[in-house]
């Protein structure tokens, strides 16, 4: 199934009437406050995000898992997941995949069939926190941290190998995420598990190309629930400084306990120059893994007020990081999709001049205010503006309807295919 340039053009031709004039009507409210409604368009529009290779599929929980149909059964498919999505929208150009759950067997031909589809690698993700088929040693009490050596040499060399697939594929950074910590009080000698990490982060760093960056993820606990080795953005920042310059912190929005300020911590971040990427999503209690802005859109809106003063000066890795349990997982990353450009932009009409006159004030109502008035601006013309611009549908989850892709793939591909992640 590919979405043909025509099939766009009959759908932007219905809509595009109605969208000019919401346009200029937008383009005039924002004029009065001397915002350049095309200027705002581009930005977004340039605005890509990566999806991850291992939420193309039903994920589960513990509970059980619904297969959706249809689902990519291997990395070719998953490829031509992300070309639809990338076709529909214009907001997805890059993948970020995670080995060995999507290991190509044909570097030169995946990097080929990508480029075709105008879809470039972004971080390349490691796993260390399941056992796979053959391997020698278990990580079932850690990889890095392990109190056994040659369990941390086999999960250095596994990050070894996934860097190596990365460089062929043109990836430029690596994620790893740790699993590691323990359950019960007494399990784990913290000291030593943080020691042997920063070790074994320093190995991997020691290997990785000059033109790459290292990522790390923090996580406060899941798997393990009484500690986590790297369990907050203090320790992952402490362990990429041990590692040198080309090390960062990276936030996943769900990796955080209730209520913890993040837009915070994105600002520490920034200001020390130590904030790599973001795993976007959404969560009410934890890592829930929801579909980004669906439960709190003005956290995440918050979170790009922050990142529209330090977006220029630091070159950050934009990716989503969700699982589908209910939805269809293409609809659901498109409603992700939308949600994080529909932050940006709203982040993007901030008075910034005022809004620090009023901190400088002291003036808490002024500020909020001006904060509320560009989260409450119905940014959505806009986004409409930059998809149109970029050659995408007007209505990217309509225009998927209207085609019926799911039920295409379903046909193509049959109901019994499960796609690999969690
Ligand atoms: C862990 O919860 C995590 O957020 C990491 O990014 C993993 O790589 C990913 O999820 C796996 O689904
Ligand atoms: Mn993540």
């Amino acid at each position: 199934m590919t979405i043909q340039t025509s099939h766009i053009e009959a759908h932007n031709d219905k809509r595009i009437g109605e969208h000019r004039a919401q346009y200029a009507f937008l383009e005039q409210q924002l004029d009065k406050k001397g915002l350049r409604a095309d200027d705002i368009a581009e930005r977004v529009a340039a605005f890509q995000v990566a999806v991850p290779s291992w939420a193309l599929g039903a994920g589960g929980t513990r509970f059980g898992r619904f297969p959706i149909g249809g689902e990519p059964g291997n990395l070719t498919q998953k490829l031509d997941d992300v070309g639809l999505l990338h076709a529909l929208t214009r907001s997805a150009g890059a993948i970020s995949l995670h080995i060995p759950w999507d290991m190509p067997t044909d570097p030169t031909a995946t990097r080929e069939q990508a480029d075709a589809l105008g879809i470039r690698f972004d971080a390349v993700n490691s796993n260390t926190f399941q056992d796979q088929p053959g391997q020698r040693l278990s990580y079932k009490f850690g990889s890095l941290c392990n109190v056994t050596p040659a369990v941390r040499q086999q999960a250095i060399e596994h990050n070894l190998e996934v860097i190596e697939i990365g460089r062929q594929l043109g990836s430029k950074a690596i994620t790893v995420w740790l699993a590691d910590g323990s359950s019960f009080p007494g399990q784990l000698d913290f000291r030593r598990a943080l020691l042997h990490t920063q070790e074994a982060l320093q190995e991997i760093y020691r290997h990785l190309p000059d033109d790459w960056r290292m990522f790390i993820e923090y996580k406060p606990y899941e798997p393990n629930f009484y500690s986590m080795v790297v369990q907050d953005w203090g320790t992952s920042h402490f362990l990429a400084q041990c590692c040198g310059e080309k090390a960062f912190c990276l936030v996943d929005l769900g990796h955080h306990l209730p209520n913890t300020n993040i837009e915070q911590i994105v600002a520490t971040l920034l200001m020390l120059r130590r904030l790599g990427g973001f795993h976007f999503n959404d969560s009410k209690y934890g890592d829930d893994d929801l579909t980004t802005g669906s439960i709190r859109p003005y956290q995440l809106f918050l979170i790009f007020n922050e990142l529209v003063d330090g977006m220029e000066a630091n070159e950050l890795a934009w990716m989503i990081d969700a699982s589908h349990n209910l939805k269809d997982p293409l609809e659901d990353l498109m409603q992700s999709l939308e949600a994080i450009r529909l932050a940006l932009a709203q982040a993007l009409l901030v008075d910034r001049d005022a809004l620090r006159e009023a901190q400088a004030d002291n003036d808490v109502a002024r500020a909020q205010t001006l904060l509320q008035d560009a989260f409450r601006t119905d940014v959505r013309p806009l986004l409409r503006e930059a998809r149109r611009r970029s050659g995408a549908a007007l209505e990217p989850l309509e225009l998927y309807r209207e085609l019926n892709v799911r039920g295409r793939l379903i046909a193509e591909r049959g109901t019994k295919t499960v796609a690999t992640g969690l």
